[in-house]
């Protein structure tokens, strides 16, 4: 633990990694052609947002992350929305660093099941680990993943972590990795509200594999695979709790 005065002068790998040194003015740049406007405000009384937040809690506290999944489709149109959703998050600054790919064909959700199943084998066999592996029993997870094929569709979220231009200029994108994983829970929130569920995986050692089957640039790596669609009859989810706020925040 460090004491007041040694924190204040630390600066964390991941904040280090973010600084390029101040003779980059790319994010200026971007911001001198970009005008502001006055903001649009729907202002709620205090009852209302009471009223919204409690609400919007009941819905969320309903999502539930679904292993099983029908074969029944899903308009693509939901789809577009609900990642045109995502799409609103916040990035740093404003960099967008996020690309969507949809997969609806059977048989690129084949080969991603075969690139995942003979990846999670080993994974589950040699690098996880017996901890790891006991940690997860009450998921009543292992290799062999029906949902891949059965789930209408696949939405891989891919991080970008920099970009380039028409003329080949390169953009650096900030906080790329905190910015893709509030899409992706936005993400998540757009599809229960819609009516659908997903499974937020993250195939360990898949990235490179599925990276070349779907022919993603250098810039891009795989964040998370969701598999997005109905439940099926059979579908079971583990029975358990979420935090209480006592447990969930404190206040000072
Ligand atoms: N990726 C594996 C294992 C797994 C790991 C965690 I942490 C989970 O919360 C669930 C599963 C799999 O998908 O089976």
């Amino acid at each position: 633990v460090l004491t007041y005065e040694e924190a204040i002068n630390h600066v964390s790998e991941e904040e280090e990694n973010e600084c390029s040194g101040n003779d980059d003015k790319s994010a200026w740049q971007l911001g001198l052609n970009c005008q502001h406007v006055p903001l649009q405000f729907k202002r709620y009384s205090k009852s209302e947002s009471l009223t919204r937040s409690e609400e919007y809690y009941e819905l969320m506290n309903k999502r539930r992350t679904v292993r099983h999944f029908s074969k029944e489709s899903v308009p693509i149109e939901v789809i577009h929305n609900v990642i045109k959703t995502a799409g609103t998050s916040p990035s740093g600054a404003h960099t967008e660093p996020w690309k969507f790919v949809i997969v609806k064909s059977q048989t690129i959700k084949e080969q991603i099941r075969q690139i995942i199943e003979s990846q999670e084998e080993i994974n589950y066999k040699k690098r996880m680990g017996k901890e790891w592996v006991d940690d997860l029993k009450f998921l009543r997870t292992y290799w062999v993943k029906e949902y891949i094929t059965d789930a209408p569709y696949l939405i891989l979220v891919f991080k970008q972590t920099y970009s380039v231009d028409a003329n080949g200029k390169k953009q650096m994108h900030y906080y790329s990795e905190q910015s893709v994983n509030i899409a992706a829970g936005i993400l998540l929130t757009a599809i229960h509200y819609a009516g659908l569920v997903a499974l937020t995986s993250t195939p360990l050692n898949c990235g490179p594999a599925i990276k070349v089957l779907l022919q993603r640039p250098a810039e891009e790596k795989l964040a998370l695979l969701l598999p997005v669609g109905y439940p099926n009859d059979d579908c079971v989810v583990p029975d358990i709790k979420r935090k209480a706020l006592e447990e969930l925040a404190v206040v000072h």
